[in-house]
């Protein structure tokens, strides 16, 4: 009976219970530390699991074995593809360590490999925001914010004269009689923000991306005008009347285009909005107070063509020979406006012309490729079905056609307008079609000569096909065909004689490079210094190249005396090769697409290079974790060449780590390539810089509050910029801020902080530190990853706020080195 339960009965009971709780708890431990030891870590975790819920006060103690077994078990359900049971796992974590740091970052890394970046992206927010210090959370945070929201956001915020513009045009509209606004891809807002602040009585946002959606969630309840802006986050084409709108609206305003106008689908957007969205559109039959309309009204596209030497050697292999080795292999890169080949390809790729290094000259002037009227659903299912244009260029400068570049208009209405123009004051970068298929010297151009160009837009994206040259002047003695002048009748398809002249291997698919390789294997004396430094290995190792000769009767006695070179670069390169061609060598490349390796087995053959000599690593491999261990146990590496820099101008991931397993497989007077890495930088002003990665408080954005929001996506590192067309003055002398050594054993760990005293050279604001580095292959030779043949570029850190600076003054500057990292932090000294 209840009552007969006496106080001490329940004492009696508890004590027991108690007991054995401590039993249980005791026994769970052991048996989680036996587990741990037989590697069984699923029960592990279990145990401990068990532990620290009877046990919630021995957590402290426990907290980094669990942590042990939790990433240990998770790690497994990974690999067994439980996906399910693994967030299952991680949310019991959760339960007994809500706020723990690790294990959110952890989570987020999960969530991230699996794909699942926006909620990956808020465990790596949570963690940084529990531990700022965490430096793995800090650092994941910082990839994927460049991935989530997209670096022209800030740029396109910062443009007062678009947001002007975009704002007087609504409120145009507005106070013409539209009731009910739509804006499609709404970003963080603002558009609509614009729309309300008009006084339009409805309004509506869609915009699909999680990320975007919360911000502007964030943004417009800040600005006050939560429950007057209807959000959702969706796709403009899912929307439907009435479940999500409820009403046909009379204003749609969107911005969903990219440099090249149709990328973001904007075509089909408008025409899905037309057909579902909007109210008819206005007719001159029918006039009613009720219709739809659009914001943009319309667009010209306009096109030029264009010599450019930078996109050149980005887009064509323009040497025949690099360092010795022939390149008798058509090579392409995936931009290309031709029929698709593969999926890699893209129509066209976008530069900001007027930041080009080299800058660019105009061969015609700009021409009129495309007009569209977004207020007409005929005119653009027209262009949506494919409709070409033919357009023949006239030419007014002699020069090399590289390419042809393409801008708009935006007419927001009749009186608003926004240029993407090459020489305009604007944001926004331009579409560049490459020229393909030339011959390797090019295709020079003469005033008079006529190109013709074919524009259309089959699948959304705009395209631009040389169709033929029509040569009107003089002869220049190019490959380009010669025409006979004036005659319309007589233009006829040149295109044929622009390919390369048929060779045995035309029938041979061409490798495809991206930008960045090839533009590589144009820098001559990259590979020239590699040859010669390695050459310079190879001579001290076997005096003058005194191989035995042996009389081998096998290949494989042949290269019993060979130099092993591997070459763990990453994407296509001819390093080992021209390793090969220098001695008895055997060499090992590490490319790993199927059409590199192909490349390079015929480049080894049309080089007269013995096929032996060239081995493909990834051939060897069972794992990705044997990368560095040699081919043979009784051989050791001669020469390991390391790819230190990322071609945006960061230090690879993991390249310290691997300098020191590679120096463990070096032979004696074995070499690491490069065997040390400068890193330089300055400091500079820069409100461009600054521009393209903070929005400048609420000025630009015309009153309204989006930088608190949109600057939690800021990252401190900005990659890819050209230091030499970047607008900025300098405020000191440029000056080495860290060296890693990679062939010394002992000077480098995974962390280094190196503290340095700049002198400035003039008074300013100092806004960032870019840095480039100078790799040392040996003490003799050297790469600049900042020269202009580069195929890097280059990297800045932007301080969290600009320091004013005096001409003299001296400064300390502390730059951190963690996991490939680089932070810098820029203080007065203390007085
Ligand atoms: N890039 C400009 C593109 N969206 C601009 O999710 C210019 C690039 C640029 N949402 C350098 C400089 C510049 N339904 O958030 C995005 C996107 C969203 C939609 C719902 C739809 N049908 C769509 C289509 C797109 O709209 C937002 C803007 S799209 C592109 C804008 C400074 N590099």
């Amino acid at each position: 009976m209840a009552e007969s339960r006496t106080a001490a009965g329940r004492r009696t009971k508890n004590g027991r219970s108690a007991a054995s709780r401590r039993d249980l708890i005791a026994r769970s431990v052991q048996s989680a530390e036996q587990c741990l030891r037989d590697q069984d870590h699923g029960t592990a975790y279990a145990h401990y699991l068990l532990v620290l819920s009877l046990a919630p006060e021995l957590k402290s103690d426990f907290k980094e074995v669990f942590q042990y077994s939790l990433f240990k078990w998770t790690e497994e359900l990974y690999t067994l593809n439980r996906n399910q049971d693994l967030f299952n796992v991680y949310e019991q974590a959760f339960e007994l360590f809500p706020n723990d740091d690790i294990i959110c970052n952890s989570m987020g890394e999960q969530l991230f490999r699996l794909g699942f970046r926006d909620e990956a992206a808020g465990y790596f927010y949570k963690a940084l925001k529990l531990n700022p210090e965490n430096a793995d959370a800090k650092e994941n945070f910082y990839r994927i914010a460049n991935w989530l929201v997209e670096r022209w956001h800030f740029i396109m915020l910062n443009d007062k004269k678009r947001n002007l513009m975009y704002q007087r045009a609504i409120e145009k509209a507005v106070q013409a009689g539209c009731k009910t606004v739509l804006d499609i891809g709404t970003g963080t807002g603002i558009l609509s923000m614009f729309a309300k602040r008009a006084r339009a009585p409805h309004v509506y946002a869609c915009e699909f991306s999680r990320t975007m959606y919360d911000l502007a969630c964030e943004v417009v309840a800040a600005n006050h005008m939560q429950g007057e802006i209807k959000l959702l986050h969706m796709k403009s084409h899912d929307l439907q009347v009435p479940e999500h709108i409820p009403e046909k609206v009379s204003l749609v305003v969107t911005e969903t285009v990219d440099a090249g106008l149709f990328g973001e689908g904007i075509l089909e957007t408008i025409i899905h909005a037309w057909k579902n969205l909007l109210l008819e559109p206005k007719s001159k039959d029918f006039q009613s107070e009720r219709y739809g309309q659009v914001i943009p009204a319309g667009a010209v596209v306009f096109g030029m063509a264009v010599e450019c030497p930078e996109i050149r050697r980005h887009h064509r292999v323009i040497v025949n020979e690099v360092a010795g080795v022939k390149l008798g292999v058509q090579f392409i890169s995936p931009v290309h406006s031709g029929q698709k080949i593969d999926d890699v390809a893209e129509p066209y790729s976008t530069e900001k012309m007027s930041r080009v290094p080299g800058g660019y000259k105009s061969l015609s002037q700009s021409f009129q490729a495309l007009t569209v009227d977004f207020n007409s659903l005929k005119d653009l299912e027209s262009i949506a079905s494919g409709k070409t244009c033919r357009i023949q260029v006239q030419i007014h400068e002699q020069g090399q056609l590289d390419c042809f570049i393409t801008w708009f208009v935006l007419y927001l209405d009749e009186e608003h307008s926004l240029s993407t123009g090459p020489s305009e004051e604007t944001c926004w970068e331009q579409a560049v079609f490459p020229i393909h298929n030339l011959p390797a010297d090019g295709c020079f151009l003469n005033p008079g000569d006529i190109v013709v160009v074919d524009v259309s837009c089959p699948d959304c994206y705009l395209r631009l096909d040389l169709v033929s040259i029509y040569r009107g002047g003089k002869s220049d003695g190019a490959s380009c065909s010669n025409m006979p002048s004036g005659n319309e009748t007589q233009l006829c398809d040149a295109m044929a004689s622009l390919y390369t002249k048929p060779q045995e291997d035309t029938m041979q698919v061409p490798c495809i490079l991206n930008p960045n390789e090839i533009a590589m294997l144009n820098n001559t004396s990259y590979h020239e210094s590699f040859k010669v430094a390695i050459n310079n290995v190879i001579s001290s190792l076997v005096p003058s190249n005194n191989w035995t000769s042996n009389g081998a009767s096998s290949t494989e006695e042949y290269y019993s005396d060979a130099l092993y070179v591997l070459d763990v670069s990453e994407g296509f390169s001819i390093l080992p090769l021209i390793a090969a061609q220098l001695g008895k060598v055997k060499s090992y490349s590490s490319v790993e697409e199927e059409q590199h390796c192909v490349t390079l087995q015929k480049l080894t053959e049309k080089n007269g290079v013995a096929k032996e000599s060239l081995e493909f690593w990834l051939n060897q491999l069972d794992t990705d974790d044997d990368v560095l261990q040699r081919p043979k146990s009784d051989k050791l590496w001669s020469i390991i060449i390391l790819d230190v820099v990322e071609p945006c101008g960061l230090i690879r991931q993991e390249v310290i780590e691997k300098a020191a397993i590679a120096r463990c497989l070096l032979h004696s007077g074995g070499r690491i390539f490069p065997q040390a890495v400068a890193i330089y930088g300055m400091l500079i002003e820069s409100p461009t810089l600054l521009q393209e990665c903070v929005v400048q408080g609420a000025e630009p954005t015309l009153g309204f509050n989006i930088a608190t929001f949109i600057n939690q996506f800021k990252v401190p590192v900005q990659m890819f910029l050209n230091l030499s067309t970047l607008p900025y003055v300098s405020l000191s002398d440029p000056l080495e801020l860290l060296r890693l050594e990679l062939m010394d054993l002992c000077s480098n760990s995974l962390s280094l902080v190196k503290e340095h005293k700049v002198k400035t050279c003039k008074s300013g604001q100092v806004t960032a530190i870019p840095f480039w580095y100078h790799l040392h292959l040996d003490e003799h030779i050297s790469l600049d990853t900042s020269h202009e043949t580069s195929h890097w570029k280059q990297a800045a850190f932007v301080l969290e706020s600009p320091l004013h600076v005096d001409q003299g003054e001296e400064l300390l500057l502390q730059v951190h080195f963690q996991n490939s990292n680089i932070s810098m932090t820029l203080k007065r000294p203390q007085q």
